[in-house]
């Protein structure tokens, strides 16, 4: 058996000597490797990213790097990642296809994956902050939610196939790791690598951080998050793991991917576009974006109602799994049952989803990993007033989750924070 060379990372330069002969890339970009243009456009926290263009074709070969790139090397990360990443892409594409890209080919000892290169495809989240408005978005992402949460529980799967797999997918501890400490506990306490727009924030930081209501709620929705193995969940479902175009939606980057509660996914995808509709106010250069604002609240409401006929569906139709057994329900005629059980797993899935948006929009002005969103309004000042609004609203949602009955209610309150009628 020969012995898998041992990891080395890539440049541009090397990447075609190194990668020059594996056929998965050269059968579709053409094997002529002197001749490949390599650049690498990796912007996210972690990764090294190519886009490889040859004669017949371009690709994407990532890697993971055994760090955190946005840290360094003081920061260890291992490379394993890449291995639960290619798991969980496989696994979508089953569960919600057509949603995720292609994986051409998966080397584990030198963490890459050679994949789909998306093109004109842009971040979701750079979309956004243009004001671009894309038509497709809720209704693909509240299908691909509903998709991969149902059909990776036990509301469908084999038992023994899910706990495989929840055996597999236990093993990237250090991924929850980073989610555990950055989303649920550094961004509450004077973390040393955390950071915030100050002074301007500094005043609602340490309130925030004094507020023991809210703490204690972020502790229930870690406690939620380490120990509610129900499905497979991407793990880091934010705008800059979407790519776009008006007529596709992509979802990539599930290296967080893991068993954990079923309204995560949401929560962090809703909170991201909650972030986009407060941070307009900041890149309203000459054109006034209101239309973008309601365009916003609208893609909360729909990928939600979205995400809830798809599961109901699902639940009505492929419901194989060993929960809420037919035989105790629509076999013996009580098809009401099946509903009211139906209804109680989407209510708790709703109260949850508010709280994971919560937290998530907090860790992103208070925490050590930001987003663009924020960070590219240039101005503090009217920065500062954005995220104020934001973590105002993050910190309603999150307490009163259980109080709360619907997306009117909680978009209204945006509109009243955006507007300045709540103080
Ligand atoms: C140290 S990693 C920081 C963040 O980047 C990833 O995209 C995740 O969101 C993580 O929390
Ligand atoms: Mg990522």
């Amino acid at each position: 058996m020969t012995k898998a060379a041992a990891f080395e990372a890539l440049t541009a330069a090397t990447l075609p000597l190194r990668l020059g002969t594996t056929e998965a890339l050269t059968s579709r970009i053409g094997s002529d490797a002197a001749g490949w243009r390599v650049r690498e456009v990796g912007d996210g926290n972690l990764n090294l990213v190519f886009i490889v263009e040859g004669d017949r074709g371009a690709a994407i070969v990532k890697q993971a790097l055994p760090y955190v790139r946005l840290v360094g090397e003081s920061w260890p990360l291992p490379l394993k990642r890449s291995f639960f990443e290619y798991h969980a892409l496989t696994r979508q594409d089953a569960r919600s296809p057509g949603m995720v890209p292609r994986v051409f080919h998966f080397d584990e000892a030198q963490a890459l994956i050679v994949m789909e290169y998306l093109s004109p495809h842009i971040i979701l989240r750079r979309a956004l902050i243009e004001g671009r408005q894309l038509p497709r978005i809720a209704e693909d992402l509240g299908r691909f939610v509903a998709r991969t949460l149902f059909r990776g529980s036990d509301l469908h799967m084999k038992a023994r196939a899910r706990k495989d797999d929840l055996a597999l997918f236990a093993d990237n501890a250090e991924l929850c790791d980073i989610t555990e400490s950055l989303v649920f506990t550094d961004p509450y306490y004077e973390a040393e690598l955390n950071r915030h727009t100050s002074p301007q924030l500094d005043a609602i930081v340490a309130e925030l951080r004094a507020d023991r209501d809210l703490k204690v709620e972020a502790q229930r929705l870690k406690h939620l998050f380490t120990s509610c193995g129900e499905t497979l969940v991407h793990g880091d479902l934010h705008s800059g793991s979407i790519m776009v175009t008006d007529e596709e939606t992509k979802v990539i980057d599930p290296e967080f991917a893991f068993y954990g509660p079923m309204a995560f996914d949401l929560g962090m995808l809703l909170a991201n576009f909650w972030m986009a509709y407060f941070s307009q106010a900041g890149h309203e250069t000459g054109k006034d974006r209101a239309d973008m604002r309601s365009y916003l609240l609208g893609v909360i409401t729909e990928t939600w109602s979205v995400f809830r006929s798809e599961f109901s569906h699902l639940w009505r139709t492929e419901r194989t799994g060993i929960l809420y057994d037919r035989r105790l329900f629509e076999d013996r005629g009580d098809s009401l049952g099946a509903e009211q059980a139906l209804d109680r797993t989407l209510h708790s899935i709703w109260t949850d989803m508010l709280g994971f948006a919560g937290i998530e929009v907090h860790r992103r002005i208070l925490g050590l990993a930001h987003n663009a969103d924020f960070e590219t309004i240039e101005d503090k000042e009217l920065r500062a007033v954005c995220e104020t609004r934001a973590l105002k609203f993050g910190r309603h949602i999150a307490v009163n989750r259980h109080r709360i009955h619907g997306l009117d209610e909680v978009n209204a309150l945006a509109e009243r924070l955006e507007k300045g009628i709540v103080a």
